[in-house]
C-alpha cells in the first residue's frame, strides 16, 4: 500500500474528483476512480483506487457515494467589513444619477466611510457578520477582505483587526488588503497628494509592522487616485514587502494594469476599459486579471471585460464577489460564477478556476490552496451534483453536502 496513503488520517472514496489542477489534462482536472487522503489538514493522497488496498487502512473512510469533490471556493476580492447600507443611492442611481455623479457629491464610498468610522472594533464585527456567513455556508474556504473605508491610520488598522477577528470564529482562511487609497478622505480634498503622503509613510508601514495585511491595493480611476499616486503607493508596497493589487480600468481606461504588471501586482481587478496593449503587459507578468461581474450588473454598466483577449493572450482569469455596499452588495460568490458565464461569457470551467486556482493564485497562495493537489490544504466541498458545470449554471439550489476546512467536515 502506498505510504502516502497508510499515513492518512481520512479517506474519502467514491468521489468524482474535480482537482482544478491545471496538469490534470481533463476538463475540470477531474481524475475517476481516485482516492483522497488528508493528514495534519493537508492534502496526503491521491492515488488511483486499483493501487491501493483498503484492508490495510485503519483511518476514516468517508463514502462520497458518487458526490463530486472540488476544492473549497476562494472570494479573492471583498470588501466585506463596513458600517451601514447604502439603499438611498441604490434608489439614487434607479432614478438615473450615476455612481460617478453620486460619489462626487460626497455620497458613495464616503458615506461609508462615515458610518464606519463612527463604529468601534467590535461593532464593526458584528455589523459584518452576516456577509461572511452568507459566503462561508455557500462553500467559500478562502476569503480576501479589503480595508478601504477608514481612510485614517487608526480607522484603516480597525478595519483589518475586526476583519481578523470576525473570520476566526469561521473556518476559514483569511488575507487581509489594505486599501487605504481607495478614494481620497474629505480632510485632504484639497491636496490629495498629501493623502498619498499619509498612506506611503505611515499607514502601509504601520501595517506591516503590525503584520495586519499580506497586501495593498488602490483605486486607480479619475474620480480616485492618478497613475502617478499608485505608481507611490506600489513602491512603499514593495518596500513594506507586501502584494500589490488594483482597482483598474472600472470606468475609463488609464493603463493602470500595465502600470501593476511592471510590478508583478497579484491582481488587476475589474478590467472593463482594459486594452490589447494593457493585456500584452499582463501576459509578460504573472499578474491574474480578476473580473468582478457583481459590481458589472449592478451599476449597469454595459461595457464588457475583453475575454475574448485574455484568453487569446492566456492570461489566468479571476472571478470574485467585490462584496461592497455601493456596487455589488451582493454576498454569493455561487452567484459569481453564474453571473461570469452569463454576463461575460465564461465557460463554467473557467468561472470555476475563477474562484478556485487563479484566485489563489489572486491572492498570492497559489503554492498552498486552491487545488486538489498532494501537499496542499486540505479544503474541499462535496456537492451533490451530476457534473461541475451546474456550479455556475444553477443558482440558490441547495447541492453542498460537506464543507472540509483543513481536512475537518462540517455538515452543511
Ligand atoms: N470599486 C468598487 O467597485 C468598489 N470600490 C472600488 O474601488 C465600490 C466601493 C463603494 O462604492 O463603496
Ligand atoms: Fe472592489
Amino acid at each position: 500500500m502506498n505510504q502516502n496513503l497508510h499515513n492518512s488520517e481520512k479517506i474519502w472514496i467514491n468521489a468524482r474528483i474535480a482537482t482544478m489542477d491545471p496538469q490534470v489534462e481533463a476538463p475540470y482536472g477531474a481524475l475517476k476512480n481516485h482516492v483522497i487522503g488528508v493528514k495534519n489538514g493537508c492534502i496526503s493522497a491521491l492515488l488511483p483506487v486499483t493501487e491501493i488496498n483498503l484492508d490495510d487502512f485503519h483511518g476514516e473512510i468517508i463514502n462520497a457515494q458518487g458526490l463530486w469533490l472540488t476544492p473549497g471556493l476562494i472570494d479573492s476580492h471583498t470588501h466585506l467589513v463596513y458600517g451601514g447600507q447604502r439603499a438611498g443611492e441604490f434608489t439614487q442611481r434607479l432614478q438615473g444619477i450615476s455612481y460617478a455623479e453620486i460619489a462626487k457629491s460626497g455620497g458613495g464610498i464616503l458615506s461609508t466611510v462615515t458610518a464606519t468610522r463612527n463604529l468601534d472594533e467590535d461593532q464593526l464585527v458584528e455589523q459584518s457578520r452576516p456577509r461572511l456567513e452568507a459566503l462561508v455556508a455557500e462553500g467559500v474556504t478562502t476569503v480576501e477582505i479589503k480595508s478601504g473605508y477608514g481612510l485614517t491610520l487608526k480607522d484603516e488598522l480597525k478595519i483589518l483587526r475586526a476583519a481578523e477577528k470576525l473570520a476566526a470564529d469561521y473556518p476559514l482562511r483569511l488575507r487581509r488588503t489594505l486599501l487605504a487609497a481607495h478614494t481620497v478622505p474629505p480632510e485632504y480634498k484639497s491636496s490629495p497628494d498629501r493623502y498619498v503622503d499619509l498612506v506611503c509613510n505611515e499607514i502601509i508601514p504601520q501595517v506591516a509592522v503590525e503584520d495586519l495585511a499580506e497586501a495593498v491595493d488602490v483605486f486607480c480611476e479619475t474620480i480616485a487616485f492618478s497613475l502617478e499616486q499608485c505608481e507611490r503607493i506600489f513602491t512603499a508596497a514593495q518596500k513594506a514587502e507586501l502584494g500589490i493589487k488594483i482597482h483598474a480600468e472600472q470606468l475609463s481606461n488609464s493603463h493602470a494594469s500595465a502600470l501593476a504588471a511592471g510590478y508583478n501586482a497579484w491582481s488587476v481587478d475589474h478590467l472593463e476599459y482594459l486594452d490589447e496593449a494593457g493585456i500584452a503587459a499582463l501576459q509578460k507578468s504573472e499578474t491574474v486579471a480578476t473580473l468582478l461581474p457583481g459590481a458589472f450588473y449592478f451599476l449597469g454598466e454595459t461595457r464588457k471585460p475583453p475575454v475574448d483577449l485574455l484568453r487569446k493572450y492566456r492570461v489566468p482569469i479571476a472571478l470574485a464577489s467585490d462584496l461592497n455596499p455601493g456596487s455589488s452588495p451582493l454576498a454569493s460568490l455561487r452567484l459569481m460564477l453564474n453571473m461570469g458565464c452569463v454576463l461575460f461569457s465564461l465557460t463554467p470551467e473557467e468561472a470555476l478556476k475563477g474562484t478556485t486556482c487563479h484566485a489563489s493564485q489572486a491572492l498570492g497562495i497559489a503554492e498552498t490552496t486552491g487545488t486538489l493537489s498532494v501537499g496542499k490544504a486540505a479544503d474541499m466541498l462535496l456537492w451533490d451534483i451530476d457534473d461541475p458545470a451546474q456550479l455556475a449554471y444553477q443558482f440558490g439550489e441547495k447541492s453542498l453536502r460537506q464543507r472540509i476546512f483543513a481536512g475537518e467536515i462540517s455538515d452543511v
